[in-house]
């Protein structure tokens, strides 16, 4: 079901029109709400009034997670504080989390563009979801809340990581779609299958994001749990999950560019490539008041897709992500660079800066070990001094990255050195196409 037609199919032209005038809107308030926006505007001489209609866009700077690390963490705020409502952030390099701030209105607009997602996926307010997203800083699972909350939907807010929990509730209070990550839900069915309740759920249609997947993943989990599973993404830094969703001729990802101006630029040069071919992501906000984002680089690889879907949405489609411009992984729904580990291991006494990030996926379940090279002389040492290590390097990358990874410490020189770019990531999970 479209649920709000005259947005979603807008005729392209009058789409465009809307567009310009929101972005001439939006730049006018960052210039003279954000000093910063203002001084990087000012130093490439242009003035709002420069900016008015949607060609005009090229004109603009860019903003990359480096200006959000340095305007941490309302320096980009284009309202006063009294004026949010709402903080979330997800982690960043080494630096500062990325931050997202919301007023009222942006909370009610990114809920109606969550409930256009679950409205495409064919939910009602005549289902019950369950969010098994995390709750918290994480956009995720509040994100899909007030989004099937606007819906009508009757919501189980679960977070994750309580499987038995999930499907005790799922069963109990005959749950018709899911919210989550696609490699959780593929080990919820697995769970499902193991202890023989799968003939109990009423489950009909899966909500899953937040990192990528394959079409592989869909088939197994639409058999599996006979289901229909749509693909949904968001940022924190431009709102959360509902930036795009893909509807049920899964050809791209629908993106609401009455709210969110995508553009696909070349990494290297940032020009623009041509119609269909891949760069990457760039988003304006054309709404947001809390934090716009002016030109964001999101470092997602895609491409877009201009022409009317089959179900009638004109707005375009994100294809199948490339990949990132940077390293960063998504580990059990949570981003981690490989920086953060580095930064992590460098405070402990013993450890070199020698290590390896080898991510797997083993049923269904994302496996994270960390190789570290450690000085010679805990090798000679009494093996409870190594023990020891391992226990401190397992706890201090935890507050790290936020994640229990498999710590393996090894012998000096065991991991490739190099002169040049030294590889610090194996990920056998082949996730991008
Ligand atoms: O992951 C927001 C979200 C929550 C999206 C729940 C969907 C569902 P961040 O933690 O800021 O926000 O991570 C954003 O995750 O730049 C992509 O690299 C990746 N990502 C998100 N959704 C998808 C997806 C949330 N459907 C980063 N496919 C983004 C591929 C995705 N990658």
């Amino acid at each position: 079901m479209i649920w709000n037609p005259s947005k979603e199919c807008m005729p392209r032209e009058e789409l465009r029109e809307l567009q310009g005038k929101r972005l001439a809107k939006v730049v006018n308030r960052v210039y003279h709400n954000v000093p910063y926006y203002r001084e990087k505007m000012q130093a490439l001489g242009l003035e709002p009034g420069d900016i008015q209609t949607l060609d005009d866009i090229t004109k603009l700077p860019f903003t990359t997670y480096e200006d959000l690390n340095a305007t941490y963490p309302f320096g980009l705020a284009a309202v006063p504080k009294s004026e949010l409502v709402r903080v979330h952030a997800s982690s960043g390099t080494t630096g500062k989390p990325k931050i997202g701030v919301y007023t009222r209105r942006d909370i009610d607009i990114w809920s109606e563009c969550v409930a256009r997602c679950l409205s495409m996926a064919g939910i009602t307010k005549d289902d019950v979801i369950q969010v098994g997203y995390g709750y918290g800083l994480f956009t995720g699972g509040l994100g899909a809340h007030y989004g099937a909350e606007h819906l009508g939907a009757l919501v189980l807010p679960m977070s994750a990581g309580n499987t038995q929990k999930l499907i005790s509730m799922m069963i109990d209070c005959e749950a018709t779609a899911i919210a989550c990550t696609p490699s959780y839900l593929l080990h919820v069915a697995e769970d499902l299958e193991k202890s023989g309740l799968k003939d109990k759920i009423k489950l009909k249609y899966a909500i899953c994001g937040a990192e990528p997947w394959t079409n592989e993943m869909r088939d197994q989990m639409e058999k599996k749990l006979n289901i229909k599973a749509f693909d949904i993404y968001g940022l924190t830094e431009i709102c959360g999950p509902g930036v795009a969703n893909d509807c049920e001729y899964h050809e791209g990802l629908h993106i609401w560019e009455d709210h969110f101006l995508p553009e696909i630029l070349d990494p290297v040069t940032l020009q623009p490539v041509p119609e269909g071919e891949s760069g990457e992501l760039v988003i304006t906000t054309l709404t947001k008041e809390g934090m716009p984002m002016i030109r964001y680089r999101t470092k997602d690889l895609t491409s877009l897709k201009y022409e009317k879907c089959k179900c009638g949405r004109t707005m375009a489609r994100i294809q199948r992500f490339k990949g990132r411009t940077d390293d960063m992984l998504i580990i059990r729904g949570v981003n981690v660079f490989p920086s953060q580990v580095e930064a992590a291991l460098l405070t402990i006494d013993g450890i070199t800066p020698h290590y390896m990030l080898v991510v797997d996926r083993i049923n269904n379940e994302d496996t994270l070990e960390i190789q570290v090279e450690v000085e010679e002389r805990f090798f000679s040492d009494e093996v409870s001094a190594l023990e020891n290590l391992k226990k401190k390097v397992h706890s201090c990358l935890r507050q790290a990255i936020g994640l229990n990874a498999d710590v393996k410490l090894v012998e000096p020189n065991a991991l490739p050195h190099s002169d040049g770019k030294t590889k610090h990531v194996t990920d056998k999970r082949k996730l991008y196409v």
